[in-house]
């Protein structure tokens, strides 16, 4: 049984070494994924999303002013959407992909909290490629934070309470790093 990382308001698991054989998910997912370099319009300004990124699955979802239609799943894709399922007890129809291609790509802070996700999401995260460091912090006590490396092969699932009380990051680094590759798996409502 997983322990709960988050101090309060709020539940996240990490289960490592999951995915069986993922160095050659890895390889094919790098290979066949549609990748697509993103902007994103931040104060009058179209900035490229520091990461490639992906979306799959049977349902569109929009974030941050990008589209992402529906796409039919990868087969890798679906196997990794059981383990989640399986691991998270909650079931998803669809999946963001994130390619950080070395130390300088990343994630700022935020939620996943479109309307879509419901008021209360459960989102599975599924690692693959180089450990980078994560972050999560309380929504109103900025203070508190909890840090943790997803390894190759893990699966932090975010439970109830982590989106509506904590923001999560994935910051830059200055170490060498090579490529990870996250998918974040998420349950999307019709018609919202
Ligand atoms: O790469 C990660 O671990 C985090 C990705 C993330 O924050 C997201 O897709 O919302």
């Amino acid at each position: 049984m997983a322990t709960n990382l988050l101090p309060r308001d709020g539940e996240a698991y990490l289960y490592p070494d999951v995915v069986p054989d993922p160095d050659a998910v890895l390889e094919r997912l790098l290979a066949d994924v549609a990748w697509r370099q993103e902007t994103a319009h931040i104060m009058g300004r179209d900035v490229a999303l520091p990461r490639l990124t992906a979306w799959y699955g049977e349902r569109g979802y929009r974030y941050s002013g990008i589209d992402n239609p529906p796409q039919p799943w990868l087969p890798d894709l679906r196997t990794l959407r059981d383990l989640a399922e399986r691991l998270s007890g909650h079931s998803f129809n669809a999946v963001l992909l994130n390619l950080y291609r070395c130390g300088r790509d990343s994630v700022a802070w935020h939620r996943d909290a479109e309307p879509a996700l419901g008021c209360d999401p459960v989102v599975a995260s599924v690692s693959l490629g180089a450990a980078r460091r994560f972050a999560m912090r309380h929504l109103e006590d900025r203070g508190l934070r909890v840090t943790l490396d997803l390894p190759h092969g893990s699966l932090l699932v975010m439970g109830p309470g982590s989106q509506r009380h904590w923001q999560h990051a994935l910051p830059k680094t200055a170490r060498a790093v090579g490529a990870r590759l996250n998918l974040t798996y998420r349950s999307i409502m019709a018609g919202v």
